[in-house]
């Protein structure tokens, strides 16, 4: 299923520009408060968002044949997704901006470094582009509301110690469950025109917990249980890399950078589309976002990251890391005919090379030229396409994000890939909350 939006921007143009307001005394302020940014601007969309049923309710957004109902609705224009938009050729744009122009848009921690997934945020929230004040504050924010409950920590020790890392997220989400103040207005009996508030504020709170409990999952699970503060000095991403216990520089950087690019890819996806999904039957945000992470744990949607790290060491198991062109196509063309697809290649919309993967590329480029992984991947990108196609059945046989991002967090030392698909879901909170 894919985003009505293209159709409904025809119907009538985008919500007003917030910027500026005139505070005490008429001095003009920027508001550099996320809340009240959405405050000055939901009222303006709710009416909008009446006009548009009024104006295009009857409109039709077009056919639907039964290959598209058999392929999981496929193309089907059937969604309001507000936060980004996927083109089949191009790639993400979030709220219109492309992966390149965040890269230089958005505001970073560092001159010239990578963008900080608060500013994103923003952006998602609110669809300005924000200013490095404003990214700031949302950093406070996020930063102030961070302290997960001891119950959650309880329910990740008592777990099976078995038990995988996307499903350790889904328990502490569910955990936190108990606090959500959307379900407790909704029992005191809001006003439907205010659900938005107490929806923002479980927003906020999850999406500043997430990256406390990801490290704690990660610790426990790989090292020995010994937890690590959050650094009041760092900013969101960086501090999740530096609580699972990475602080060199560039991993700090490379955190940022992942958790700004994977966070949406409108709502078709089956993450989105699941969290979409729940929450129209009001569930609150930790019950809708953890019906979006069983999704994403899934190996044809962000396990895939998870799987490429672990088929990349089956060829390096095999031919060691010398692998050259030829025995690269062996091992390809065997894992077609053992009945598995290439993970990392292919996509359900996108018919090019991933954006997102050209900027991880880009990413390793920089930073880790000579890494052998990186080396392999790019041998992959030369190898598996030309394959794909002969298949004859492929639609898309270019690299999507999961084929590199396993090679980023190798470099910095974090290796166990089972916990991968966690740090894709902790940057997924960020679309998928703002879209509710
Ligand atoms: N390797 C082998 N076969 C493939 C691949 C691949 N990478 N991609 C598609 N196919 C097959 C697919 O299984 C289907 O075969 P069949 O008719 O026998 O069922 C045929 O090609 C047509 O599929 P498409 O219409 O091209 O793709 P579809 O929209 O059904 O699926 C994916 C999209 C992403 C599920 C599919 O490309 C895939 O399984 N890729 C590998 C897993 C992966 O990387 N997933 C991550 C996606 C991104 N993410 O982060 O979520
Ligand atoms: C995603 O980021 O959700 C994936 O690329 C899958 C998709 O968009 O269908």
């Amino acid at each position: 299923m894919r985003s009505a939006k293209r159709l409904l921007q025809q119907c009538r143009p985008l919500g007003t520009q917030l910027e500026e307001v005139v505070g005490l005394g008429g001095v003009r302020t920027m508001i550099t408060d996320l809340k009240a940014a959405m405050a000055a601007k939901i009222p303006k969309e709710q009416e909008r968002l009446r006009e548009l049923r009024k104006e295009c309710g009857p409109k039709a957004l077009g056919a639907c044949t039964v290959e598209q109902a058999i392929g999981g609705m496929r193309g089907i224009p059937a969604m309001l997704w507000e936060t980004s938009l996927l083109d089949p050729e191009e790639g993400i744009r979030f709220r219109g901006h492309t992966i390149p122009e965040l890269e230089e848009k958005l505001p970073s921690a560092k001159e010239g470094g990578e963008p900080i997934p608060e500013g994103l945020l923003w952006l998602l929230m609110t669809g300005e582009m924000p200013t490095v004040d404003q990214a700031k504050a949302v950093t406070e924010l996020l930063r102030e509301r961070s302290k997960v409950p001891d119950h959650v920590f309880k329910v990740l020790r008592d777990l099976h110690p078995n038990t995988h890392p996307m499903t350790q997220l889904c328990q502490a989400v569910l955990a936190l469950q108990v606090d959500s103040k959307f379900a407790a207005d909704y029992r005191a009996g809001i006003h439907k025109s205010k659900y938005w508030e107490p929806v923002f504020e479980d927003s906020i709170n999850l999406i500043a917990k997430l990256p406390t409990i990801a490290a704690a999952i990660y610790r426990n699970t790989y090292k020995g249980g010994e937890l690590i503060e959050a650094d009041p000095k760092l900013d969101w991403a960086a501090n999740l890399s530096h609580m699972m216990g990475y602080d060199d520089e560039g991993c700090l950087e490379m955190m940022r950078l992942y958790q700004t690019i994977h966070a949406d890819h409108e709502g078709g996806n089956v993450s989105a589309h699941a969290t979409h999904l729940v929450g129209s039957a009001l569930s609150d945000p930790y019950l809708s976002f953890t019906a979006g992470m069983t999704g994403l744990a899934g190996p044809l949607h962000g396990l895939a990251n998870q799987e490429v790290l672990r088929w990349l060491n089956e060829v390096r198991a095999e031919v060691g890391d010398n692998v050259t062109k030829e025995q690269m196509k062996e091992f390809v063309w065997a894992t077609l005919k053992s009945g598995k697809v290439v993970p990392g290649f292919g996509h359900a919309v996108l018919r090019k090379t991933d954006p997102r993967y050209t900027c991880q590329a880009g990413f390793a480029a920089r930073n880790m030229p000579d890494y052998p992984l990186y080396k392999l991947v790019a041998l992959l990108y030369d190898v598996v396409p030309d394959i794909l196609i002969q298949t004859g059945k492929v639609k898309n046989p270019w690299p999507n994000v999961d084929a590199h991002s396993g090679v980023l967090l190798q470099y910095y030392g974090i290796t166990e890939e089972n916990f991968y698909t966690v740090l894709f879901g902790v940057s997924r909170a960020l679309g998928v909350l703002s879209q509710g």
